[in-house]
């Protein structure tokens, strides 16, 4: 049987909660085309969210880790091409760290590509009904942290592990709080990671589509 991990946030920033985590907790135990899911609270800092992911890597395998955090001011589910080795703060963490451009990895490459196929992904969410689109940057906070550090773990530990990361848009008791957002149902983010997992664990390939941005 093969085996997913889905980590989610604890809320941050002032919110009272992260979609991140209502999702991943409502997948736990599921089944997406023969695999089992794990879900994974991370904490909502540098350093940490890192040690808390690499313990549950190192204590089972994996076939795949899907990230998920909250991107406050996007309006769609964003499937995410791209880690950078830059930890850039605009706000505190939760610890109240601030780092401004430290590697997550001293030495490590510059940026590491999703291992997932993110236009497959894409695809299956929108054909769930959810809108959706692939983003090419996971900014520079902690979500990007946590993705760099999956995705330098399969370089260095697990070539076996895959590894993505999607960006959810606030829920709708939220976005009184981030101006210019109506915010997505619980259902419908949990619809769209259901079909961007089935996608994952159903194709190791991803397919030709367009998914890039002019500028
Ligand atoms: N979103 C933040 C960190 C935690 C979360 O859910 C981010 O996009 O970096």
């Amino acid at each position: 049987m093969k085996h997913i991990l889905l980590t989610g946030f604890e809320p941050f920033d002032g919110d009272h909660v992260n979609p991140s985590w209502e999702v991943a907790h409502a997948l736990d135990g599921m089944y997406f085309g023969g695999a089992k899911v794990r879900a994974l609270l991370l904490p909502c800092e540098f350093g940490r969210a890192r040690e808390v992911l690499q313990s549950a890597l190192a204590a089972q395998p994996f076939d795949v880790l899907l990230s998920l955090g909250l991107a406050s001011n996007r309006p769609e589910v964003t499937v995410e091409r791209v880690a950078l080795n830059v930890d850039d703060a605009r706000i505190p963490d939760n610890a109240g760290q601030q780092p401004v451009d430290r590697p997550v990895v001293p030495g490590g490459p510059t940026a590491y590509l999703a291992s997932l196929p993110i236009k497959r992904m894409v695809a299956a969410v929108r054909a769930a009904g959810v809108p959706a689109s692939v983003s090419q940057t996971a900014g520079t906070f902690v979500c990007n942290h946590v993705f760099y550090a999956g995705a330098h773990w399969r370089a260095t530990r697990a070539p076996g592990l895959r590894v993505g990361f999607v960006h959810l848009p606030p829920l709708p008791v939220q976005a009184a709080r981030h101006p210019g957002m109506t915010g997505m149902r619980l259902s419908m983010l949990t619809d769209a990671v259901r079909a961007a997992l089935l996608a994952a664990v159903s194709h190791e390939d991803d397919a030709p589509l367009a998914g890039g941005a002019v500028s």
